[in-house]
């Protein structure tokens, strides 16, 4: 496959574009919602209104129907975490959460979290990225019971970070798992743990994937508590494991399906220190990680150094999957006004009534905008308008906040209610600081 000149000329020129079009910049107001938390990494919302909100340290709280964040924990799991650097930095602990689809009758509830190393691990490794099942009975106060988990899924991570371990329930009622590449003091997918070609491209693992199971349905044969759907692209390919639906990311911080549209599945993938991207998934898409980041290629003993080259196929000679969108790292590219922040943090195809200038386009952010001094970004990527010429890709611009809520911290993640509006989830440092954690939701800005 030639690699379209286009549409690098199209990521390079993102930020350009959209500060040259002469359109006022996007905006929009944060009406907090919650604070006194520590690293707000999930939200959900039951059918009641109420949300869920997932503190990265141990603990699911929630938020009532009136805005209150309630004092108890629904869920205080923080006996059942692998360690975190309390005071620091850390990506370890709980991930997400989701609702089964059918939950208004089932209850059933989904939780991804890091677990202390199996024994079953090398002795080295650090820690198990875990996919467990709960259930919250219909009671008050809401307890989702500890005794109800069952274990679905278990990854062994070699390092801390790149966990993904975020997950989504999708229109064919399967559950989508992302996992990153397993990290490392290096990153670029080097070092214990990581095959010589990179976890990304290597079938034989979980980490670095898109995956996809049926919780629906037990596989007695496999022995798991979730079955294969019958059309993952590897179901029945040698040599290749059947749960992965995708392959080549390597920290997907992000994992949401368009409530609206085409139901498409959007990926925030987190950057090593030149690009971060977002992309639609496609079933059995390779995404290029470690030979790519972003649109271009990727240089893994100097990741630093422009890449002289763009691999456009992957070790099986299939097509290597560009992103839809992608912006520069700071990190790679130092005092260029066109890097847009640090770390990608994903969120929704917004499809609400509030800001109704967004919808239908994908509303997401950066942890901490730059080095330094962390002050979180959010970010708009405006989908291509049919029919234009040159054919455009996706343009990211940064949202500019209106009202006195100022970022000074780290975008954390960002929610979803049942009517579409959107919520941002933020963390006053880098670390893991009691009490710095927040809730906001997006709200329309007021005319200037
Ligand atoms: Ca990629």
């Amino acid at each position: 496959m030639k690699f379209p000149s286009w549409l690098f000329a199209a990521a390079l020129g993102l930020v350009l574009a959209g500060s040259l079009s002469g359109a006022a910049a996007p905006r929009v107001s944060l009406q907090l919602v919650a604070e006194g938390l520590v690293s707000p990494v999930s939200l959900a919302p039951l059918p009641d209104q109420q949300l869920l909100v997932v503190d990265q340290i141990g603990h699911v709280r929630l938020i009532d129907a009136s805005g209150r964040l309630a004092p108890d924990s629904v869920l205080d799991w923080t006996g059942k975490l692998s360690e975190i650097n309390k005071g620091s930095f850390d990506e370890r602990g709980l991930q997400c959460l989701a609702l089964h689809p059918g939950f208004a009758k089932n209850r059933r509830i989904f939780l991804t979290y890091t677990g202390p190393r199996r024994s079953s691990a090398p002795a080295n490794y650090d820690c198990v990225l875990r996919l467990s099942e709960f259930t919250l009975p219909e009671a008050s106060p809401l307890r989702i019971d500890p005794a109800s988990e069952k274990v679905l899924l278990e990854i062994d991570k070699p390092y801390f970070n790149h966990n993904g371990g975020r997950i989504a329930f999708g229109p064919d009622g399967l559950l989508y798992v992302s996992a990153g590449d397993g990290g490392g003091p290096k990153g670029c997918d080097i070092g214990e743990g990581h095959a010589p070609e990179g976890n990304g491209q290597n079938l034989k693992t979980l980490l670095a994937k898109i995956l996809r199971v049926d919780v629906d349905q037990r596989d007695a044969q496999r022995n798991t508590a979730y079955a294969i759907p019958r059309d993952n692209p590897f179901a029945t390919t040698r040599d290749a494991l059947p749960e992965i639906y995708a392959y080549g990311v390597r920290n997907p911080w992000s994992l949401t399906f368009d409530r609206a549209g085409d139901r498409a599945l959007y990926i925030a993938d987190v950057g090593q220190m030149r690009w971060e991207e977002i992309d639609i998934i496609q079933k059995g898409g390779n995404y290029g990680w470690p030979l790519r980041e972003g649109f271009d290629g990727f240089n893994r003993e100097h990741p630093e150094l422009a890449p002289t080259s763009v691999p456009t196929l992957g070790l099986r000679g299939e097509a290597l999957l560009n992103p839809v969108a992608a912006y520069k790292n700071a990190s790679g590219f130092k005092n260029d006004p066109e890097a847009l922040g640090i770390c990608v943090t994903g969120g929704y195809v917004y499809r609400g009534k509030a800001m109704p200038e967004f919808s239908g386009n994908y509303l997401f952010g950066d942890w901490s905008g730059a080095q330094g001094t962390p002050q979180g970004r959010i970010l708009i990527a405006w989908r291509p308008t049919a029919g234009s010429t040159p054919k455009p890709g996706w343009k990211i611009e940064p949202v500019r906040v209106a009202n006195n809520h100022k970022l000074f911290g780290c975008v954390c993640g960002f929610g979803e209610d049942n009517n579409g509006e959107l919520y941002l989830l933020t963390n006053g440092s880098a670390a893991l600081t009691p009490g710095r954690g927040r809730v906001y939701k997006l709200g329309p800005a007021p005319a200037l």
